[in-house]
């Protein structure tokens, strides 16, 4: 007999409809922004950052600088300026990272952070910690929201895929009902993509975006599932890894 499915998996396309999802309190929100944000907070956590500090606006980002903490950064990809990092993965590994604390700010990613800053339970999702983000999800026992940060308010492809995979496992493995249309679609895509994610993602505009910049070495990596086991959780105003709560 097929267990009775009692939790509740909706995916949020875009920040801009964040707003009209009713059960933010009572659900886990999953940020996602696979290019590259939540990405190299991932990243971050497995090369042992203490704490990421996500900020919204650059305001507030030089505000941290001057208060002499390390800032990363990109606006539409490019490096902010006075930055010690930028928003690629690789630069969040090794001793640059290790037992520091930074403040990050990105185009979208970090303005997802921001509209779902009030909720109770806020992680951090990505290809790199996907089996470990649904184990926890699953134990958890929670409902849960995936919030994609999309491009500037819109659908983007490598999010919501990932939403997918999310979805599909906490569906197939738990006892997750996948009740609205965007999760019964974010599952349809990701059965499209997943045997061949590298070729599907030459579709998606913000792989273009970073080619043309010359940004694009990381695309293989963003897409690596399970390379690490950390779960990146949000606390006061600062994400810290999940064991260390
Ligand atoms: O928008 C974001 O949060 C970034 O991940 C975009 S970029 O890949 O760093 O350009």
């Amino acid at each position: 007999m097929e267990k009775e499915k009692i939790r509740n998996l909706e995916v949020c396309f875009s920040p801009a409809n964040f707003p009209f999802y009713q059960n933010k309190e009572e659900s886990i929100i999953v940020i996602v922004d696979i290019l590259r944000a939540t990405t190299a907070i991932c990243t971050a956590f497995e090369h042992k950052v203490a704490k990421i500090i996500p900020v919204a606006t650059l305001e507030e980002t030089y505000k941290y600088k001057n208060s002499g903490f390390l800032i990363a950064g990109e606006r539409d990809g490019k490096v902010i300026e006075g930055a010690d990092f930028g928003n690629s993965p690789y630069n969040f590994m090794g001793n640059a990272v290790k037992n520091k604390t930074i403040v990050i700010t990105t185009t979208n990613g970090t303005q997802a952070v921001e509209m779902a800053k009030n909720c109770l339970d806020i992680v951090i999702g990505s290809f790199l910690n996907l089996n470990a983000l649904c184990e926890m999800l699953i134990k958890q026992n929670k409902d849960v929201l995936i919030l994609c940060a999309g491009w500037k308010n819109r659908f983007n492809l490598e999010d919501s895929i990932f939403a997918g995979a999310v979805a599909e496992k906490l569906n197939n493995e738990a006892n997750y009902s996948l009740n609205c249309d965007s999760a019964m679609a974010s599952v349809d895509l990701w059965q499209i993509a997943k045997n061949n994610i590298l070729d599907y993602i030459e579709k998606s505009s913000h792989r273009h975006r970073l080619k043309k910049l010359g940004l694009d070495d990381v695309l293989e990596y963003c897409f690596t599932p399970n390379i690490t086991k950390t779960i990146p959780v949000f606390k006061e105003n600062y994400f810290v890894e999940i064991s260390k709560l």
